[in-house]
């Protein structure tokens, strides 16, 4: 850990410092000291290009949320010695410190439905109390994030330019891949149907995002970097693809991936808990196409990777992108296969709430 940094945030050099978390993209610490515990981020400056922009956006839904609903919990970026709301390392990147919540625990796998219902009633609250703030004055940190149309055309442009090996071993993925491009192309028309609406939109709602406190009830979201406008297939969507297996996308044993419909349940009723009375009829139609479209994404985006020479997510082992995106088209073959009984179960708890 760089002394700058710690300096600038008034810590001594000796501080206790502690490895945090499993994303793929940023850096997590604990710190503990005198002062109290916090949570220390390095900013991936590969991804995220302009890290001041995600400063911005957290100040402005902090700045919303403790005007309107002064109760939430929100996690607070601590400011430097200086006043500022991160640190420049220069070529080590961006740093930003958060105050530790106390008594609260994060989770990695949903283990049980009350967890997965608890993490989806936090992020549909965050887009329902963020609901009367105007959605696009917050920045793109990742512009094009969950384009859709985007990644399928990074997908195509890697089966002309990628590494003719790795193609040629990907065969059936690429097979699978292209032959479902009819998820793109409904997407396409939501963008041009007024039922779907632009909202704030986490677009990373892994349930190591969510604090909970020790009896196991949801304390807040955090992890707000890709907080952007959006659509909420993206937030419903990474929900069940991320809490609907038992395993997550590093499995190689494809069998032990599975589809839990009690999980999906759990999510569709945290999730309308929250915002029933937001969604448009278009939207709530739609819950079982969000977790096409995140499953499909994130196949393609591994599997691109896997054919550009591993550039984006790191790679521990020769082919590990390619397990990857294996795993995560095993999940969507799965999820497919049970779409009309999940249609069904959405449909159930629509008319139940
Ligand atoms: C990245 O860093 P992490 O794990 O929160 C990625 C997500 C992917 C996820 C897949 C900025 O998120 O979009 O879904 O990996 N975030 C970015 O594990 O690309
Ligand atoms: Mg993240």
């Amino acid at each position: 850990m760089n002394d700058l940094v710690l300096s600038a945030y008034g810590f001594p050099s000796d501080v206790s410092v502690t490895p945090h978390g499993t994303g793929l993209i940023n850096r997590t610490w604990i710190i503990r000291s005198g002062k109290g515990t916090y949570i220390l981020q390095q900013v991936n400056n590969q991804v995220f290009s302009r890290p001041s922009l995600i400063a911005d956006n957290i100040e402005m839904v902090g700045h919303y949320l403790s005007s309107h609903y002064p109760e939430t919990i929100f996690p607070k970026l601590v400011r430097t010695a200086k006043g500022e709301t991160m640190v420049d390392a220069g070529s080590n990147g961006h740093y930003r410190l958060y105050p530790f919540i106390e008594n609260s625990v994060t989770i990695d796998v949903a283990n049980t439905p009350d967890q997965a219902f608890e993490a989806a009633r936090q992020f549909g609250g965050f887009t329902h109390m963020l609901s009367g703030f105007p959605a696009e004055r917050l920045h793109e940190t990742l512009p094009h994030f969950h384009d859709l149309p985007l990644r399928y055309r990074a997908f195509n442009q890697a089966l002309e330019k990628g590494l003719p090996e790795r193609i040629r071993k990907a065969g059936q993925l690429i097979e699978f891949l292209s032959s479902q491009s009819g998820i793109v192309t409904e997407y396409q028309r939501i963008l041009t149907d007024t039922g779907f609406k632009r909202r704030v939109t986490h677009h990373d709602t892994k349930i190591s995002n969510v604090l909970f406190d020790k009896q196991g009830k949801g304390i807040c979201v955090i992890d707000l970097d890709t907080v952007m406008p959006g659509y909420f297939i993206s937030d419903v969507g990474d929900m069940f693809r991320t809490y609907l297996s038992p395993v997550t996308e590093e499995e190689s044993d494809l069998s032990r991936i599975q589809v839990r419909p009690e999980y999906f349940e759990a999510i569709v009723q945290g999730y309308l808990d929250e915002m029933v009375d937001v969604l448009t009829p278009a939207e709530k139609a739609a819950f079982v196409y969000a977790g096409e479209f995140m499953l499909y994404m994130q196949a393609l985006r591994f599997l691109t990777d896997y054919l550009t020479g591993d550039k984006y997510y790191t790679s521990r082992y020769e082919g590990h992108n390619y397990i990857r995106a294996l795993n995560q088209i095993t999940l969507l073959q799965r999820f497919q296969a049970q779409a009309p009984a999940l249609q069904a179960i959405a449909q159930k708890v629509m008319v139940s709430i």
